[in-house]
């Protein structure tokens, strides 16, 4: 439901936990999979009707309270000069390794080479009605700047942490276009239909707290203060940022997303007072026969702290193994147990 989704996000009073998976519109779905046969994932991020159809495919299967657009972190980088295939991972041809890289980049004109997404956003709003709440997403600026600079998924981040300590001036010009970038493009989804935007920083957690401060929290704090000003709801992903928990609050988000390394009470303890929580269900547990998923998803739900905003959700990406009757007992689970007994809104 919507509604319940967004008003967890602003920390308002809620009858159920909502729930939504990351990842949900991915490879464990069969009728995925029937798409994504006839067309390469380009194809299916760049065709409105297809995009639509595959957002919409959780929902239906499901019953999550959000639908999030089907696209990637790296829907903007062939409009600002970096091409990017998917084997499945990403593949630059060209990743950004100077100042002479990063001077020829450009700032895309979302309404120009993004309405595939805008349009996309539209037409599930209104296909949605209300069933379930709309997140666009972005990249955070750190995590597009790890992709331009390594030119793929890494393992040890050395052309991007080389980068920070060897030309720290090249890097600040780089995240801070990707932040401007990102802000126009999620002011852009949020005019479009999206009511609530996450932002990804999946790969924040690799930087100690004084290079994450300024490479990671400054410029998605940038990022986010466009998007509330737009008028949607911000949520802000960190994975393996335990380090980093005293400050992500200055993020300014609605809602911090956290992996499943801390219990929620613990990650609000050190979060200090404000934004909502969402998680944060290790992905594995799906992979368990059902009463593990019960016991898990029971202890997730104990641990959020009562008097504060929680959208459950997992700690990362479903896995590509994962039974869709496992995605399908967890959303019941979830939405049982939180409906029973004393409610949440104190
Ligand atoms: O529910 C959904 O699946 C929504 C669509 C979605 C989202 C939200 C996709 C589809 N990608 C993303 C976000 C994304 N992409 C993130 C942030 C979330 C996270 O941390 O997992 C990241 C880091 C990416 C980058 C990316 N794109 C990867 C990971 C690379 C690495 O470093 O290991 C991959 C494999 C892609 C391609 C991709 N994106 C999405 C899909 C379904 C695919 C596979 C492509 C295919 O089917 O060929």
């Amino acid at each position: 439901m919507s509604d319940l989704f967004l008003r967890a996000c602003r920390g308002e009073p809620v009858e159920r936990t909502p729930v939504w998976i990351m990842r949900q519109a991915g490879r464990y779905l069969p009728e995925y999979r029937e798409l994504r046969a006839e067309s390469d994932f380009w194809t299916l991020c760049r065709t409105p009707e297809l995009a639509m159809r595959v957002t919409l495919q959780p929902v239906e299967r499901l019953g999550v309270d959000a639908a999030i657009l089907f696209s990637d972190i790296m829907v903007g980088f062939p409009a600002m000069g970096l091409e990017v295939e998917f084997a499945p991972g990403p593949k630059l041809d060209r990743p950004v390794r100077g100042r002479d890289d990063v001077a020829a980049l450009r700032r895309p004109d979302p309404g120009r080479d993004l309405g595939f997404v805008l349009e996309a956003l539209g037409s599930i709003r209104r296909e949605l009605a209300g069933r379930a709440a709309l997140i666009g997403f972005g990249g955070a600026p750190f995590t597009l700047a790890v992709y331009a600079v390594e030119g793929g998924g890494s393992k040890n981040f050395s052309a991007i942490k080389s980068l920070l300590h060897g030309d720290p001036e090249c890097a600040r010009e780089l995240v801070s276009l990707l932040a401007e970038a990102q802000a126009d493009f999620l002011e852009a989804q949020v005019e479009a239909g999206a009511e609530a935007i996450q932002l990804f920083d999946s790969w924040g957690g690799i930087l100690p707290p004084d290079l994450w401060e300024e490479f990671a929290l400054e410029p998605a704090a940038r990022v986010i203060e466009r998007v509330r000003a737009a008028g949607a709801v911000s949520i802000y992903f960190l994975r393996d940022g335990a380090h980093l928990l005293e400050g992500v609050a200055r993020t300014g988000a609605d809602v911090i997303s956290v992996d499943e390394k801390l219990p929620l009470d613990e990650v609000a303890a050190r979060i200090g007072p404000g934004p909502a929580l969402q998680g944060n269900l290790d992905p594995a547990v799906l992979l368990a026969p059902p009463p593990a998923i019960e016991r898990r998803a029971a202890d997730v739900l104990a641990a959020a702290p009562a008097g504060r905003g929680h959208v459950f959700n997992l700690g990362h990406g479903i896995l590509p193994g994962t039974p869709v009757e496992a995605a399908m007992h967890l959303v019941d689970t979830v939405a049982r147990l939180s409906a029973r007994g004393e409610e949440k809104d104190r």
